[in-house]
């Protein structure tokens, strides 16, 4: 990883020094109020973090380092059409498009990191019970790689602030090459034989992520570049990257920091979402067969919402559109499998759901995310397991994550600590205004 290296020790200077510049010239100026309501409701759009790597617009969907997802499929590095994670990873670290030579050399580096995967961690991984939802096995799996820790070390033998953007880059980079075989662990210890399959030298993360879980198909390799692309970063305020920077802020190393994040994306209102839409289309299909017309699925739809279910899939904190990163999804389905039957029920809920969602006269947004797709993508490889799916989301989130860690730690960012209020308080505040 040379390259990426080099190329972050020449853009730290300047960028601290133009957040010194801000903070010194401008540190008292007022970027917005903040609400009752943004108390009370989620702290719904204010403005309360830094984060480097992407930034996420209501309307126009997520930018990665002001990279849109199709100028990311057109400019990165890829196999056949698709990114390579290791690509991904060195925009999101540099902010730079990377050659091929350079995006060569940290899937080499890369690479060569996954095959010193722990003993230790290996053991307790297959010693969790086969009915632990893999998500809860992952997050144990990460938090036991934390005894490799080269930050933890760090922070022990008091190296200085500003340096410690080092060792959070080397255990960013282990983290990030071990994590697809943790996943594989997982998933062949709970829906195979145990066996991981082989690796190869030359292949990049997303194939070799495959190998291991013993998918063999190039398209299904594709597929997943693809879902490792569009699930790394959705700019800071989600709850999975808000977790991984807030524990981070405690100068806990990212291990701790990433499992812990790990944790809130196994929430149903954010990555468990993932799981919940197959279940979802699944049922559809039991209930109102493969080729349902319009009102047979906005009849679905109305009983589901009339029981008290949320559609999932649909919605979202912050867009306001179709989520570009289900439309790309769409686009796959439709350049490979244009006659699958789960991907056909994915495009025909499309065109009822969001008017369906749009009469509750309630929802934000009534647009599918990124979620309301990729189960009957994986399904139509062979990958049925849909509790399985929000590892694969954490595999990919640990690319956004890890890189806006080093980010932090190289800006030297304090501790988070935002003050709350009593219910006291605010009635007070509202009986003075
Ligand atoms: N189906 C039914 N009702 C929905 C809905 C949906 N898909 N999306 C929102 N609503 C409801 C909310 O439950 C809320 O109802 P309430 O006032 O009675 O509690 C109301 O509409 C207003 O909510 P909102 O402002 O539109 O959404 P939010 O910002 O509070 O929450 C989200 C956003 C994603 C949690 C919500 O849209 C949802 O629950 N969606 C379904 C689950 C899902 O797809 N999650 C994945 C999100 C992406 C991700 O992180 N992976």
């Amino acid at each position: 990883f040379a390259t990426m290296h080099k190329r972050l020790v020449d853009l730290l200077p300047e960028t601290r020094d133009r957040l010194a510049k801000i903070r010194r010239g401008h540190g008292n100026k007022v970027l917005g109020p903040i609400t009752v309501e943004q108390i009370i409701g989620g702290m719904r759009g204010i403005k309360g973090l830094l984060t480097q790597t992407s930034r996420l617009d209501a309307f126009k969907g997520i930018k990665f380092r002001g990279l849109s997802l199709p100028e990311c499929q057109i400019r990165l590095p890829s196999v056949r059409r698709e990114p390579i994670p290791e690509a991904m990873f060195y925009l999101l670290i540099t902010g730079e498009v990377p050659s091929n030579d350079e995006a060569e050399d940290l899937k080499k580096d890369i690479a060569e990191r996954a095959q010193t995967f722990p003993n230790y961690v290996e053991k307790i991984v297959n010693s969790l019970s086969k009915d632990l939802h893999p998500m809860s096995q992952l997050s144990i799996g990460v938090l036991a790689l934390q005894n490799e820790s080269e930050f933890a070390q760090a922070i022990r033998r008091g190296e200085k602030r500003g340096n410690l953007w080092q060792s959070a880059l080397e255990d960013s980079l282990n983290l990030i090459s071990r994590i697809p075989k943790l996943a594989a662990m997982i998933y062949v210890n709970k829906y195979r034989d145990g066996k991981l399959g082989e690796i190869r030298e030359n292949a990049d993360l997303s194939e070799n992520f495959c190998r291991m879980m013993g998918y063999h198909d190039e398209k299904f390799w594709e597929l997943m570049r693809l879902y490792l692309t569009i699930h790394c970063d959705h700019e800071g305020g989600n709850v999975s990257a808000h977790t991984t920077h807030l524990v981070g802020s405690a100068l806990s190393d990212p291990y701790l920091s990433y499992s812990a994040g790990l944790n809130g994306l196994a929430g149903p209102l954010h990555g468990l979402a993932n799981q919940e839409c197959l279940r979802f289309i699944l049922g559809m299909k039991e209930a109102i067969g493969e080729s349902p017309s319009e009102i047979d699925i906005e009849k679905y739809l109305k009983d589901t919402l009339a029981k008290g279910f949320v559609i999932p899939g649909y919605g979202h904190a912050v867009l306001r559109v179709t989520d570009p990163r289900f439309v790309c999804q769409m686009e796959f389905a439709q350049r490979y499998m244009p006659n699958d039957v789960l991907c056909k029920l994915v495009a025909s809920l499309y065109k009822v759901a969001p008017r369906v969602l749009k009469d509750l006269g309630k929802v934000s947004n009534p647009y599918p995310n990124v979620d309301a797709h990729s189960g009957a993508l994986l399904t139509h490889f062979g990958m049925t397991e849909y509790d399985f799916y929000t590892v694969l989301f954490g595999v990919s989130r640990a690319i956004g994550v890890c890189a806006s860690f080093v980010w932090s730690r190289a800006l030297a960012l304090p501790i988070i600590r935002p003050a709350s209020v009593t219910m006291e308080n605010l009635e007070e505040f509202v009986r003075k205004t």
